[in-house]
């Protein structure tokens, strides 16, 4: 008899269930609609055929899964684990369609059934486990990796709410639960065997073993099991398949057995409910972490894990030594919130794997890269003494002797300066002592990067300088990167297929090829087809902007869109100080020469963010005005699009004409939606910020709308004593459009609603909105003139689609494999 690992050798028959012809897909959609919803078409639904198709796709992914993971298994190949607390990976149906180049043979066979394809798409519910640019880029990547064919492992948490849905009423944000699990997740496969238990609170012991070794035993009050469930992720145009392995919390026993005992039946089901509780919520990534003991429980959940897993797949092999893990690993954390990895491969090598010291830092240190993502200081995360120290104990000691070590060795380099000590610490020792995490990061690292040119020089000179001083061997700059098949090909069908057309479609892996559209930029029989092809998604979008507000657009106007998060540095509101200056000036000029605009907000505000609530009601309070007033609203329309997610993104990027790009200089690390707009034809009106910068000098100066001050001038600017209200009272155009705000003119007169936004900009102005305001006035007037020349402003986009190619994940991540994993691509055999 043969076992199973021979006959199960060639994986499934083709012919029966994972064949690509239509009938082959036919068939297992039918029997999928039966075996798995139980459904017979009288009765099932878009929900039972979305679900079976789900399955027929899945059912061919799956070979090439087995397949990778085997490959990698067999050749025990160097991996990338990017640890990230959020991936926020948009729907799955389509890009798997895509990646496994079915969707042709599928839609066939779903018109044979009277079914249509892009309805069932439009069923799905999108994984939103992210807040916003940092989940999203974690996505691209994953998608580059398989594109690239590195062995690669996502390691993050399983939310059983992600970002919650954005509603908005009385133009006020409502916050809904995403209960993103109710109808169950075919693309996920759980793992109920592969689980860790992790140790929470209580406090360590030290003892002597048998062969007189120094031991330390930590003697939790709790332990929590993290279950995997796995993700399969497809490249393009390669038959690589990596994993996404998130985990849940589970109770360890779904009951306490001992409360159980004595009757206390409600109190044991509590600690199931209290362990539960650790994966049930993503946190938003703008609101202070005060008190939020969860959120550490949440890192440190996953983080443990995925350490442990890495260990096992790597001892798996025979012949391995946890030694050799830095070998077999090359660790990413994605911002600070899985840094506390570095004091957990420490426990595990030191009191688990029996490692000395020394061993044990280096392998850790060799293993993990930090990635930055952020130049806000009250985004950096810390950790209150106390409770880190309820949370986890053993940890709070390692970092303690890390910290020792690190800190004389500093001392040993740079005697006699008590500062740089100080300021290098692992531990924050002014006021509340705190764990600085991104301190802990870079320690444990021997690679920082940023995302973006500007950024990495940021983290050098100010945010990471001492560090730098310390290794500045160890910096380098990975600007970010998108990927072009889902935020081009799969977003913007229409585009891309003109693209194609004309320059072949090697464009989509090899995106430097874009460049060749640069000739036909002067073409003018081309150009009338880019411009068809902007307006057919201006019409996609103006249908989606009339079904989801009632507000109708017309598509030859000037579409002006910002779409991100609501951020007080992003300056949505220095936007809005433009919609009123122009609403003002046609009631005031009606004569005055401008291209019809309709300009698009999208995008949430952490549900504890004051401001930025308000400034979501001022944007929908100065759209009630604007859209209601016959004398303005044939030339002007402001719209805030509810509930921006990666789903509606993918209508909104490609619809742009201008791409708003307005945060103050010094403050975005990168942005990526930046570079979303551009690959889709939109020009930008920015600062000199982030990628930016880089933006503009690939498409060139002149295909792009700056403004601003730059960073040099913003610090000179607060240097010299920032006075806000004097440049409001010296400047009565300004100052008309704030008294609008302040006056109750678009509050029914209501004067307090806008209050805290207007003193805020009249007595602080942190974000020197006043100091770019006419700066900016000029620049959209500028974009508006150019946008009346439909020649010109077609020809410089297309510029901006030929130079943007640069800004493909696929580059980022060759540089993160060159440069810091020193990874290479692993092939996988054709069928
Ligand atoms: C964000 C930055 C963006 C950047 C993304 C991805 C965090 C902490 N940071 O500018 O604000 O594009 O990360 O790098 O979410």
């Amino acid at each position: 008899m043969r076992g199973i690992a021979e006959q199960a050798e060639q994986g499934p028959d083709d012919t029966v269930r994972t064949g690509i012809s239509v009938a082959a897909i036919k068939r297992d959609f039918i029997d999928n609609l039966y075996y798995i919803q139980a459904r017979f078409p009288d009765v099932a639904g878009d929900y039972d055929y979305y679900q079976a198709l789900a399955y027929t796709v899945r059912d061919r992914l799956l070979k090439r899964w087995i397949r990778s993971a085997q490959t990698f298994k067999d050749t025990a190949a160097r991996t990338v684990c990017y640890l990230s607390a959020e991936f926020l990976l948009g729907p799955h149906l389509e890009a798997n369609l895509l990646n496994l180049d079915i969707a042709g043979q599928v839609r066939q066979a779903l018109q044979e059934l009277d079914l249509d394809l892009d309805r069932l798409i439009r069923v799905e519910e999108e994984p939103g486990l992210g807040n916003g640019g940092l989940g999203r880029l974690a996505a691209c990547y994953m998608e580059s990796l398989a594109t690239l064919q590195v062995p690669t492992i996502g390691y993050g948490i399983r939310y059983e709410f992600g970002i919650f849905k954005q509603e908005i009423r009385d133009g006020w944000q409502v916050e809904r639960t995403d209960k993103w699990l109710r109808f169950g997740n075919p693309w996920e496969i759980p793992r109920p065997t592969i689980t860790f238990d992790v140790k929470f609170g209580g406090h360590t012991e030290t003892w002597t073993d048998d062969r007189g070794r120094y031991r330390v035993r930590w003697i939790p009050v709790r332990e929590v099991r993290g279950v995997a469930y796995d993700t399969p992720i497809l490249g393009y145009g390669v038959k690589t398949a990596n994993l996404l392995r998130l985990w849940t919390a589970e109770a360890v026993e779904s009951f306490d057995f001992q409360a159980f005992n004595v009757g206390d039946y409600y109190r044991a089901v509590d600690e199931k409910v209290l362990s539960e509780s650790i994966s049930k919520v993503l946190y938003p990534n703008d609101e202070p972490l005060v008190g939020k003991t969860l959120r550490l429980a949440q890192q440190y959940l996953f983080v443990s894990c995925s350490l442990q897993d890495m260990i096992r797949i790597h001892l798996q092999v025979p012949g391995m030594d946890v030694r050799g893990f830095h070998n077999k690993y090359a660790v990413q954390l994605n911002d600070t919130h899985p840094s506390i990895a570095v004091a957990e491969l420490m426990r595990l090598l030191l009191d688990e794997h029996l490692l000395g010291w020394d061993e044990a830092w280096e392998i850790t240190r060799q293993t993990f890269g930090y990635t930055n993502h952020t130049l806000l200081p009250e985004a950096l995360e810390s950790w209150p003494l106390p409770l880190f120290q309820r949370v986890l104990p053993r940890h709070l000691e390692l970092i303690y002797e890390i910290n020792r070590r690190f800190l004389d060795a500093v001392r040993d380099r740079y005697p006699g300066d008590a500062g740089l000590a100080a300021r290098l610490s692992l531990i924050d020792e002014a006021g509340d002592k705190r764990v600085r995490m991104a301190n802990l990061a870079c320690a444990g690292s021997h690679s920082i990067n940023g995302v973006a040119a500007l950024h990495t020089e940021l983290l050098k000179t100010h945010v990471l300088r001492d560090f730098y001083r310390l290794w500045p061997e160890r910096f380098s700059n990975k600007t970010n990167g998108v990927t072009l098949r889902r935020f081009l090909l799969l977003a913007n069908p229409v585009l891309s297929a003109l693209i194609s057309e004309q320059i072949g479609a090697g464009w989509i892996r090899h995106s430097e090829e874009l460049l060749r559209l640069e000739p036909l930029a002067t073409d003018a029989g081309f150009r009338r087809r880019w411009r068809g092809a902007k307006r057919a998604n201006k019409v996609r979008l103006a249908a989606y902007v009339q079904a989801q507000t009632g507000i109708e657009l017309d598509p030859d106007w000037l579409f002006d869109i910002q779409a991100k998060r609501i951020h007080e540095y992003k300056r949505q509101h220095l936007n809005v100080l433009h919609v009123v200056t122009h609403y003002l000036r046609l009631k005031q000029y009606p004569g005055f020469e401008a291209p019809p605009r309709a300009v698009l907000f999208a995008g949430k505000a952490a549900p504890g963010y004051f401001m930025a609530k308000r400034i979501i009601k001022l944007i929908n309070s100065v759209a009630g005005v604007v859209n209601a007033d016959p004398e303005v609203n044939a030339r002007l329309k402001v719209v805030f699009l509810p509930n921006f997610c990666v789903k509606q993104a993918q209508l909104v990027y490609p619809a742009a004409d201008l791409s708003e790009q307005i945060s103050l200089a010094g403050m975005e690390a990168s942005g990526t939606g930046n570079m979303k707009f551009a690959l889709n034809g939109a020009l930008t009106i920015g600062t000199l910020d982030g990628a930016n910068i880089e933006i503009r000098d690939a498409v060139e100066p002149e295909n792009f709308h700056l403004f601003g001050l730059n960073v040099d001038q913003v610090q000179a600017t607060r240097a010299a004593g920032y006075r806000p209200r004097e440049l409001y009272e010296s400047n009565p155009r300004l100052k008309a459009v704030i008294d609008r705000i302040g006056d109750g003119h678009f509050s029914h007169g209501d004067r307090e609603l806008f209050r805290p936004l207007v003193d805020a900009l009249l007595y602080h102005d942190h974000y020197l909105l006043c100091a770019d305001y006419d700066s900016y006035i000029a620049c959209q007037d500028e974009a508006g003139r150019a946008y009346s020349d439909p020649d010109n402003w077609t020809r410089r986009s297309i510029l901006n689609v030929a130079r943007s190619g640069g800004f493909s994940s696929d580059r980022a991540i060759h540089q993160y494999c060159e440069d810091i994993w020193r990874v290479t691509p692993l092939p996988m055999a054709l069928e």
